[in-house]
């Protein structure tokens, strides 16, 4: 089955122009400085040439593995907020609260992956010939894209009032979940990638739409530029705050929260624990990637690289990181 993985979709004029790159044992191509597939190169510049966005589309944006399934479930939930609340202000107790989500037949996070109501654009969307009309969407269309701020079109990045909302994550976490997530497409009779060689091909920048800071920076610095279009979020921030954040958020999306219970009812519905058990999420296939859902629910913790750096590799991506973060003001320990 061709999935964005394969290498059959190919723009063989641009591609022989550009540096290669081999990771984890398949090329990668530096296109305006970031690193790419051919599949999703392809992909992406249809995405730039065709996309027509409207005013209110909003665009969900991260680099891989910093919490895109999570924000997509957030996101839809909040825009789409059907949420079947009471309208007191009792609060529900948590475990009536939880029944009640899990048997409520209009949740859609409960029939499909977040990745279905939010499709990432260059994997889903415009790698179909022709990329289906999106015209008929309901408003305000959500949309993701791992792509960087520099290769959006600039009917996104320039001349529309699109909201976007970027999450990021600790560089060591971020790439611990990737090194799991990529081993996931390796033959059975092969062995886990090493992951010294992911360390280094991570340290040197080479990782499917890396650069990784180069990728942060870009949407840390248009978020500084416009707060009011681009809001900057941080994996750690909502898994220590998650009701603050998703305050956060909700307002940013237009749809403030009234009622405390109504968060809740969003954090809950969101949850790794919640969708990771969904019968959907546990054994159904995401065909346009080609593996099953259940790889995009793993651990969610913060800290899981001390199980796999060693002190070494902490120091070396340390001084990476506040080398390459000095004089931004952006700060990706995984304690802030
Ligand atoms: P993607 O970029 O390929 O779409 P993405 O969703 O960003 O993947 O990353 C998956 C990570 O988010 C996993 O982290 P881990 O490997 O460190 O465990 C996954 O467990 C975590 N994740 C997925 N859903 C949630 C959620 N609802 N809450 C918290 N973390 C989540």
């Amino acid at each position: 089955m061709d999935n964005c993985y394969d290498d059959s979709c190919k723009l063989p004029d641009l591609l022989e122009q550009l540096p290669q790159e081999s990771f984890w044992d398949k090329p990668l191509y530096q296109w305006d400085g970031f690193w790419y597939r051919a599949y999703h190169l392809e992909a992406a510049m249809a995405f730039r040439s065709q996309f027509r966005p409207l005013q209110d589309d909003v665009f969900l944006a991260s680099p891989m593995k910093t919490g895109t399934t999570w924000l997509k479930a957030l996101c839809f939930s909040i825009l789409q907020r059907q949420l079947d609340v009471d309208d007191d202000d009792d609060p529900i107790p948590e475990s009536q609260a939880k029944k009640k989500i899990v048997d409520d037949e209009e949740d859609p996070l409960a029939k499909n992956h977040p990745a279905f109501y939010v499709k990432t654009l260059e994997v889903q969307v415009f790698t179909e010939k022709p990329p289906p009309d999106l015209s008929g969407m309901k408003s305000p269309r959500l949309f993701h894209t791992h792509l960087p701020y520099s290769a959006l079109p600039d009917s996104i990045n320039k001349s529309s009032n699109c909201k976007i909302v970027y999450i990021a994550r600790n560089p060591k976490d971020t790439l611990v979940s990737m090194w799991h997530f990529f081993n996931k497409f390796r033959k059975p009779e092969q062995a886990p990638f090493p992951f010294d060689k992911a360390f280094e091909c991570f340290c040197q920048g080479i990782c499917l739409f890396g650069p990784f800071f180069d990728h942060v920076l870009q949407y840390w610095r248009e978020s500084l530029k416009a707060p009011n279009k681009v809001l900057f979020l941080k994996y750690e921030d909502l898994k220590r705050d998650p009701k603050g954040e998703i305050k956060k958020l909700a307002s940013f999306l237009e749809r403030p929260f009234t009622k405390d219970k109504q968060v809740d009812e969003v954090i809950w519905r969101c949850s790794l624990d919640r969708l990771k058990n969904l019968e959907v999420n546990k054994n159904g296939v995401d065909p346009w990637v080609g593996v099953q859902n259940n790889v995009y629910f793993r651990a969610g913790i913060v800290g899981d690289w001390k199980n796999m750096f060693t002190a070494e590799m902490s120091e070396k991506l340390d001084q990476i990181t506040q080398h390459k973060l000095e004089g931004s003001g952006l700060h990706l320990d995984e304690d802030t």
